[in-house]
């Protein structure tokens, strides 16, 4: 199924609305402690696994939709004027494409994001959950949060789950044409949470999550391990959250990481985010934590690490690493 047929299906006459002539919004990033690896379809960004994360707050992505004259769409990320045949600006052009209606609307997207780009901090995720929620203003479509969430899906899968904040959840869903694939916030907060984020490299990754996705599908031999080992984690990670039981929550988000990772470097072309650096980080954790501090952490693809723990710790932590970037997701 092609995703102008599902975006057809969810904006029908909506397509045709007359727009405002510029609107802006903000979308958080969010950071996976059970993550989404693999895809059932490529088209339309179905998962192979339901997903949860975690919404950092104040991090993210605003992005102003200009409607303008022109034949061609211009984007700008974070004060650059993007060449439009970067593989940046085609895959935005192609998506905005899907929206374009007989009267040929082009855009000027001025994008800016105070996350590095690519880095492993999920700059799709809140860049497409931004672009979504600038279109439903621009032409007024009022959707739901469900809805939202499947068309920034079609952007990029982990845009799902920036449209909500806090600890969301990603449904796997069955159906061919992905309508039951959309992220749901859940209802708990944990204000002593902390996340601190441990920059190891801002550089470009070499790998782009969806070919790192797909050659580890293709390819590892404990990809077929993934999928239940995902589900067994989502169960662990809801009960942990709703239990506040810390002690779970960070054993099973890491050990989640490591096994997504396991399948990457199993790969046939090993594929490895680990820098020297990320592995000395991932040891001083396990040190503090034979000194009775826990403290845990998520990686996603790229080098740098996510931490996990308390608001107690967070002293202890800022002393041991000087140069963490420490977060409440939740108001303390
Ligand atoms: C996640 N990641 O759950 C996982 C963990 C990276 C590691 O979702 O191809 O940019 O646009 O659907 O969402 C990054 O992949 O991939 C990602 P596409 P996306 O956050």
């Amino acid at each position: 199924m092609k995703p102008q047929h599902i975006v057809n299906q969810l904006l029908g006459e909506k397509l045709h609305a007359e727009p405002h002539l510029t609107a802006t919004a903000f979308a958080p990033t969010n950071i996976a402690l059970c993550k989404y690896w693999g895809k059932r379809d490529e088209c339309l960004n179905l998962p192979i696994n339901s997903s949860l994360s975690i919404t950092l707050p104040n991090k993210g992505t605003t992005t102003t939709l200009t409607l303008q004259n022109r034949e061609i769409d211009s984007i700008l990320l974070n004060g650059q004027h993007i060449d439009p045949a970067s593989t940046f600006a085609k895959r935005l052009i192609t998506f905005l494409d899907l929206f374009r209606t007989e009267k040929q609307f082009h855009f000027e997207v001025n994008t800016t994001s105070n996350i590095p780009i690519a880095a492993g901090l999920a700059s799709s995720a809140s860049g497409y959950a931004a672009l979504v929620l600038a279109l439903n203003q621009l032409f007024h479509w009022d959707l739901s949060n469900k809805i939202l969430s499947i068309l920034a899906r079609l952007g990029s899968g982990s845009a799902a789950r920036s449209i909500e904040s806090g600890f969301v959840k990603w449904h796997v869903g069955i159906e061919a044409d992905g309508m039951d694939s959309f992220a749901e916030q859940l209802p708990y907060q944990w204000p002593k949470l902390r996340l601190g984020l441990a920059l190891i490299s801002e550089e470009k990754k070499a790998i782009s999550s969806r070919v790192a996705m797909r050659e580890t599908i293709n390819t590892s031999p404990f990809y077929a391990c993934w999928p239940k080992k995902a589900a067994q984690d989502l169960v662990l990670l809801e009960d942990a959250i709703a239990q506040k039981d810390f002690k779970q929550f960070g054993e099973t988000a890491e050990s989640n990481a490591l096994a997504m990772h396991a399948c990457m470097l199993t790969a046939a072309s090993p594929i490895c985010y680990f820098e020297p650096n990320t592995i000395a980080m991932m040891q001083t954790i396990w040190r503090l934590r034979k000194e009775n501090i826990p403290v845990y952490f998520t990686e996603d693809a790229g080098p740098n690490l996510k931490l996990l723990f308390l608001a107690e710790h967070e002293p202890i932590l800022m002393k041991e690493i000087p140069s963490l970037d420490v977060l409440a997701p939740f108001k303390d």
